[in-house]
């Protein structure tokens, strides 16, 4: 049935010019860190629902993803938290996920937890406090060596609530010099990868509130800094492809923390308000990989896919699942963008020309394609329905509750 299935669908896009062995190929590289905090429980302002099975430490957490790499091949890298995932040797933590076959991913700076930093972290108007968290990023950085982690993902929650709280200007140049510091503390193979967040927990102004804000300091610092998007960190109507083909153009764009938003910074799975959008973002990467400047070329083959989200009433692994299927769907139907027909749509001025060859890649039921790549590399063809009839959801719940939160 399977092969029936394929077979129809390779004609079909054989007749389109797609070139199936090519997708196949590109589907199999795709990779999506998961974070550590997405396996623990979580929540809003109102409550953190405290489920079974929980992981207890950040080894647990590593367990749990090594689930979903198993059953879907994608997530071979697992970002971590610090303090959330602070151990006393990460070189344990290191082996322990290696003999997982895993990795450690981004390491996370955590600025938004201590009393301290109720006015702000590295924007904090109090020099000693500012020192602080910075030694708390030059701390991120001696973690990163012994994780062996390529990036560190720098976000605040610096701002102010209300009109003349802050000093803007100064909080400007005292976030420039924290971030300098760091950077000339990391190795070369590292990288620094901005965050920018529009607004919350400060309502007023936030310190990098938008990708600009972002990329100016990138700039400013070197070529290690890059930016990163966080998907729900946008104001209603952004256009978020823009943004990412604007950085990839410019060299910057580091990575992206995949979520799905429908009012806010929601957290929720990716995929499941905004499939459209996801796809849409590709076709911005993937069109910029056939870029004659092989800066742009080489900037996409770095771009850092991570999932950000809270899993506050799903199951954890199950949720997580969800989403880097959700991903990798959304990744399969942009392969199959034909962008020869785009381009000569736009040549010729044809507005609905170009919007439909655009449109028609994301209107093709991918299965046969995904089930294809996973019987080749020896993975179940439905990773949820494989993970739901095993045992591991059933005998992780011998942990009980209270697992580790953030
Ligand atoms: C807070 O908005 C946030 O969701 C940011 O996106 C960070 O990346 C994440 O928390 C982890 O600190
Ligand atoms: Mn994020
Ligand atoms: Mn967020």
């Amino acid at each position: 049935m399977t092969d029936r299935a394929y077979s129809l669908f390779e004609e079909q896009q054989k007749a389109r010019g797609i070139n199936l062995e090519e997708v196949k190929a590109q589907l199999k590289a795709l990779k999506i860190e998961t974070p550590s905090w997405g396996y623990g429980d979580s929540g809003t302002r109102f409550k953190v629902f405290q489920k079974e099975g929980v992981p207890r430490n950040p080894f647990e957490k590593f367990e749990d993803a090594a689930q979903v790499h198993g059953l879907t091949g994608l997530c071979p890298s697992v970002a971590i938290h610090i303090p959330w995932d602070k151990v006393e040797d990460y070189g344990k933590l290191r082996n322990h996920a290696e003999g997982l076959g895993l990795k450690i991913g981004a390491v996370n700076p955590n600025l938004f937890q201590e009393d301290d930093y109720m006015l702000g972290s590295v924007t904090n108007a109090d020099a000693a406090i500012r020192r602080k968290a910075i030694n708390h990023l030059l701390e991120c950085v001696d973690i990163a060596k012994e994780t062996g982690s390529r990036d560190l993902s720098l976000w605040f929650a610096d701002g102010t609530n209300y009109p003349g709280q802050g000093d803007i200007r100064k909080r400007k140049n005292w976030m420039l010099e924290a971030l300098g510091e760091m950077y000339k503390a990391m190795t070369p193979e590292m990288r620094m990868l901005i965050e920018y967040k529009c607004f919350e927990p400060a309502f007023y102004h936030t310190d990098i509130a938008d990708w600009g804000m972002a990329f100016n300091y990138a700039l400013k610092l070197g070529p290690q800094a890059e930016v990163l998007v966080d998907t729900g960190h946008h104001l209603p109507g952004a256009n978020i492809e823009h943004i990412v083909a604007y950085l990839l153009d410019e060299k910057r764009l580091g990575g992206f923390h995949f979520n799905s938003r429908k009012y806010a910074d929601d957290d929720l799975i990716v995929g499941t308000t905004n499939p459209y959008e996801l796809f849409l973002i590709f076709y911005q990467i993937l069109n910029a990989a056939k870029d004659l400047d092989a800066g742009v070329r080489d900037n996409v083959a770095n771009i850092a896919y991570m999932i950000d989200q809270s899993h506050n009433i799903e199951k954890k692994i199950p949720a997580m699942l969800r989403s880097v299927l959700n991903v990798q769907t959304q990744f399969a139907k942009a392969l199959l963008i034909n962008h020869a027909e785009i381009e000569e749509a736009q040549v010729n001025g044809d507005v609905l020309g170009a919007e439909d060859a655009v449109r028609r890649a994301f209107e093709f039921d991918v299965t046969p394609l995904l089930h294809a790549i996973r019987e080749e590399q020896g993975l179940p063809l439905d990773p949820m329905k494989a993970y739901l009839s095993s045992a591991y959801g059933k005998d992780i719940l011998a942990r009980g509750k209270g697992g580790a939160s953030w």
